[in-house]
């Protein structure tokens, strides 16, 4: 009980992991992986703090496999988190918005974990200092990908029983494709990091949302938030309405419903940085609905379904709210391919329902 808690006492991420180590709710591979993510996530802290110092902002002259200039930082923060997760040995294959395709870890001690992730999303924002984030999913090791080739030539990874690793990566790249290929409802843990105010890393791994505030003292993650539920309704919405004309009726008429005052005399107020990790975080404390909607120029909207649309569906869920496509939810969705995108309008339940009718 807080009488007997030392006021000196606090939980770090470190001390708050080996508990549910500890008490079986991950095992002891899962820790080291979330370590490993959360070592990254201060590392692109620090650059992202000091990024006009050290001539980080700016793009990187590169585009990447979809099309979007990559930024110097995306490709900083892509091999920051890359290296940590490689060293921690516990991961298989790792997928990133910032690669083309997957990527067999070649030197996996044990666990073998899948992680997807987008190293630093919303990196628009970066050049004048606003928000941005790390998003990331734990999918349980896939013997698809981890299985062994017959030795006729050709190079194989390793398997959980075999801990030394030969790979040739065009052979296993297809395996690893179909692996990381699984619908959200298998996650294990997600998460992210929000550069902001404050460093704000959110994680669940399965038994609900947990928020840790880095103390810049300290240098570690501190719990500030247990078990976060976000509330059931909530009058702000974000969308980028600057796509209104390209929208379809039925949305449309969804988001005028919105400006009507209504009995309470209040309409939403709208509220959009742009940067998925910042507005969900809003979004989840406050209430409310994030939404990026399919329009006439982009079919599936914008937000890919691995590394952004499913790990923040899975941390929604595990806080009582909701992530649908508009008709079905997005962790039942199956991708063909890794940077699959899908519209998504994530947060309060009620708000999701509501815009679910509309476009029914
Ligand atoms: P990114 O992964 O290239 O950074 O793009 C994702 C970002 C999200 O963070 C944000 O919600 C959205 O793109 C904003 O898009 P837009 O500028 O079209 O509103
Ligand atoms: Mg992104």
């Amino acid at each position: 009980t807080s009488s007997t808690k030392s006021s000196y006492e606090l939980v770090t991420l470190t001390t708050w992991l080996l508990k549910q180590e500890q008490a079986g709710v991950i095992d002891n591979e899962m820790t080291i992986v979330l370590a490993s993510i959360s070592t990254a996530c201060k590392q692109i802290a620090a650059l992202v703090l000091r990024a006009p110092i050290s001539n980080l902002t700016g793009v990187q002259g590169a585009v990447n496999v979809q099309g979007e200039d990559q930024k110097k930082l995306d490709v900083i923060s892509n091999e920051v988190f890359s290296n940590c997760l490689k060293s921690s040995g516990r991961t298989g294959v790792i997928a990133s918005e910032e690669e083309d395709v997957p990527v067999a870890v070649e030197q996996s001690y044990s666990g073998n974990y899948i992680v997807v992730f987008d190293p630093l999303d919303g990196s628009s924002n970066i050049d004048a200092a606003v928000s941005t984030g790390s998003i990331f999913g734990i999918y349980a090791p896939n013997d698809e990908c981890l299985a062994d080739v017959e030795d006729n030539g050709t190079a194989f990874r390793v398997t959980n029983a075999s801990p030394t690793v030969r790979v040739q990566l065009d052979s296993v790249e297809q395996r690893c494709v179909v692996s990381v290929c699984q619908p959200g409802s298998n996650l294990l843990a997600a998460g992210y990091c929000m550069y902001s105010s404050s460093v704000i890393f959110v994680l669940t791994v399965g038994t609900g949302v947990y928020v840790f505030t880095l103390d810049p003292m300290y240098g570690e993650f501190v719990l500030t938030q247990e078990k976060v539920q976000i509330p059931k309704a909530g009058k702000i919405y974000a969308f980028n309405e600057g796509n209104f004309a390209l929208w379809d009726d039925k949305l449309k008429r969804y988001m005028d419903s919105l400006k009507e005052p209504g009995d309470s005399g209040k309409p939403y107020s709208a509220r959009y940085i742009g940067s998925l990790v910042g507005d969900f975080h809003r979004t989840l404390l406050y209430g409310g609905i994030y939404g990026y909607p399919r329009d006439k120029k982009s079919k599936n909207g914008k937000l890919r379904l691995l590394y952004e649309c499913a790990p923040m569906s899975f941390i929604v869920e595990q806080a009582g709210g909701k992530g649908s496509d508009g008709h079905q939810r997005i962790l039942d969705i199956t991708p063909t391919e890794i940077h699959q995108r899908v519209p998504l309008y994530i947060g309060s339940v009620e708000e999701v329902e509501k815009v679910e009718k509309f476009l029914a």
